[in-house]
């Protein structure tokens, strides 16, 4: 066709509006109660610099920042980034471990109006360019090295691999990248103000089917609960909360996290290590008085407690949470250490649950806590869709101030997850007590909870089937006497078997995070299926699970 008025120029693909809506019914509601006050980013951080000027709000590593000199920072990288070139609304994937650039970084973003990714440390270059994709970002930054590893590298496969990618920030040497120190720019050119229900970050979820689904928290859903969450965590000025987990992760980030307490004008330090010698030593040098930890961590201190030299009798409140804390191993932590425990039971979609510190023994041992929010709505259902009574196991669907209604850019996981009414389907199976608290009993679908990370047995599986001698797989979950659980991943070799230790090598070599390399191979010669034909991959888990634990106990 020879129509040159009918040709157009190719545009660049569009990109996908962040969004996250509730019904106006429930704005309106939470509103009227109080959850969401307008409130942003920015703007609590502005106002704790203005007011709090010379407080120490971070310590990392020999850094200390105060309030005002946070402030500062994060005007100068916000207004940087703007410099080079990035946009209000471009997103950015951030990854640092716990050190001194992180939390600066991520408030020179809210500043600027950028939106945070939040990768681990631990994800390496499949998970980032999946990352990279799905939020379509136009930026990444990294601190040099973390825990042995180089970063740098990982940024040029990124820039490689997704072509969206414009520029890359370094913490450290930079080589040909934008070093974090170099980055300059007019406070007059941030942004004044942001839009409260807008989406202010882009969380990243546990993943029980395939790679990970971002999920988009607004400023209002997110500053409501780790507002709620110091008032029931006992955070105040005088706070001084501990990071010990990695500080991207929901948990040690809102729950109150280093969030809750920059909110509260407490000061946050950051433990590069959550191994008890380390950590130790920096409870007595900051007379820390709160730390979240998963439960194999939290059993570690409470052993080394006992034996200690440093003087942590600082420590008020010791929260667990992520992946379930057996009653016994609660009566240990009470028994062994001298400050108080406080279950936590949340999800970076949404609801978190947690004990109060005045509630009696019998339930911060045996319950995983109840909801923040008055108007949490917990629905508890058998796997027909019906409520079920208090007292009785079944599906925990949530609604609520603070839990997302869908993933980012993601229609089959939001097919999946959310019912048509809005609530989000957590895939933990819970019951409710009388009183309202919830009891963890597992998981609906198939999910490694390995010390509170999270593994798709999918996402696992589906990369085993690309290795050339693997005919089919799948990944399943052990009991752990340690981790909790485990990853074992069951194999029928196409032709001759190769090596345990060479697929696990192989893995690792795929790029993606250590933690998700199966912890144990075990070789099959063939799969069962029933007289009808192949039965589904979760009943092909739970048999192959079943089994190898009755031969373990032979
Ligand atoms: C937290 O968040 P995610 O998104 O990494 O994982 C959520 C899932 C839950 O659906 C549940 O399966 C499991 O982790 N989980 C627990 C638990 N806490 C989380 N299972 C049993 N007992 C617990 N106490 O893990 C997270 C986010 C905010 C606060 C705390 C944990």
């Amino acid at each position: 066709m020879n129509n040159t008025s009918s040709q157009t120029l190719p545009t660049a693909p569009t990109r996908l509006a962040l969004q996250q809506i509730w019904p106006d019914a429930l704005v309106a509601r939470y509103r009227a109660a109080g959850y969401w006050r307008g409130e942003t980013f920015a703007a609590f951080l502005r106002d704790r610099a203005a007011r709090f000027g010379d407080d120490i709000a971070v310590v990392a590593d020999e850094s200390r920042y105060s309030y005002a000199q946070l402030g500062h920072e994060a005007e100068r990288i916000g207004a940087g980034l703007l410099a080079q070139g990035l946009e209000p609304g471009d997103r950015v994937i951030v990854q640092f471990g716990n050190v001194a650039e992180f939390i600066p970084v991520v408030c020179g973003l809210f500043y600027a109006g950028l939106i945070p990714v939040y990768a681990l440390p631990a994800h390496r270059i499949t998970e980032i360019s999946h990352f990279a994709r799905k939020a379509q970002a136009s930026a990444y930054i990294a601190g040099q090295y973390y825990a042995g590893f180089d970063y740098r590298p990982l940024a040029r496969e990124l820039v490689n691999a997704v072509p969206d990618i414009q520029h890359v920030v370094i913490a450290g040497e930079a080589q040909e990248f934008t070093s974090l120190s170099a980055l300059d720019g007019h406070p007059d050119a941030l942004p004044d103000r942001q839009d409260p229900q807008a989406v202010a970050f882009l969380q990243i979820s546990g993943g029980s089917t395939g790679l990970s689904k971002l999920i988009p928290r607004t400023h209002d859903d997110y500053i409501y609960s780790f507002r709620a969450s110091n008032e029931l965590c006992g955070i105040t000025r005088n706070s001084v909360y501990m990071t010990a987990l990695p500080a991207a992760h929901n948990f040690p980030m809102s729950s109150p996290g280093w969030l809750g307490a920059l909110y509260a004008g407490a000061r946050v330090v950051l433990s590069p290590s959550a191994e008890p010698g380390a950590a130790f030593a920096l409870i007595e040098r900051e007379r820390v008085t709160c730390v979240g930890l998963v439960p194999p961590l939290a059993l570690l201190w409470a052993d080394a407690a006992t034996h200690t030299q440093h003087d942590i009798s600082s420590l008020e409140v010791m929260q667990v949470g992520g992946a379930k804390l057996v009653p016994e191993a609660a009566r240990r932590l009470v028994n062994g250490l001298d400050c108080k425990l406080q279950q936590v039971f949340g999800m970076a979609e949404g609801l978190v649950n947690y004990t109060r510190l005045d509630d009696a023994n019998d339930i911060i041992l045996n319950t995983q806590g109840r909801p923040i929010s008055p108007d949490d709505d917990i629905r508890i259902v058998d796997d027909n869709g019906q409520p079920v009574p208090d007292g009785t196991a079944g599906h925990l669907q949530i609604s609520g101030p603070y839990t997302i209604r869908g993933y980012h850019n993601d229609e089959a996981a939001n097919a999946r997850s959310f019912t048509a009414d809005g609530y989000y389907c957590t895939g933990d199976i819970v019951k409710r007590t009388q009183d309202g608290y919830l009891i963890v009993q597992g998981r609906a679908n198939d999910h490694i909870n390995r010390a509170g990370e999270k593994i798709s047995a999918e996402e696992i599986e589906d990369l085993l089937l690309g290795h050339p001698a693997v005919f089919d797989a799948a990944v399943v979950s052990i009991p752990d006497p340690y981790l909790g659980e485990r990853s074992c991943a069951f194999i029928i070799a196409r032709g001759e078997k190769p090596r345990a230790v060479a697929i696990k090598k192989w893995v690792r070599e795929q790029g993606l995070a250590a933690f998700k390399v199966p912890d144990q191979i075990v070789f099959a010669e063939a799969f069962d299926t029933t007289a009808v034909g192949k039965i589904s991959r979760r009943e092909l888990r739970a048999q192959l699970r079943q089994r190898f634990l009755e031969q373990e106990q032979d």
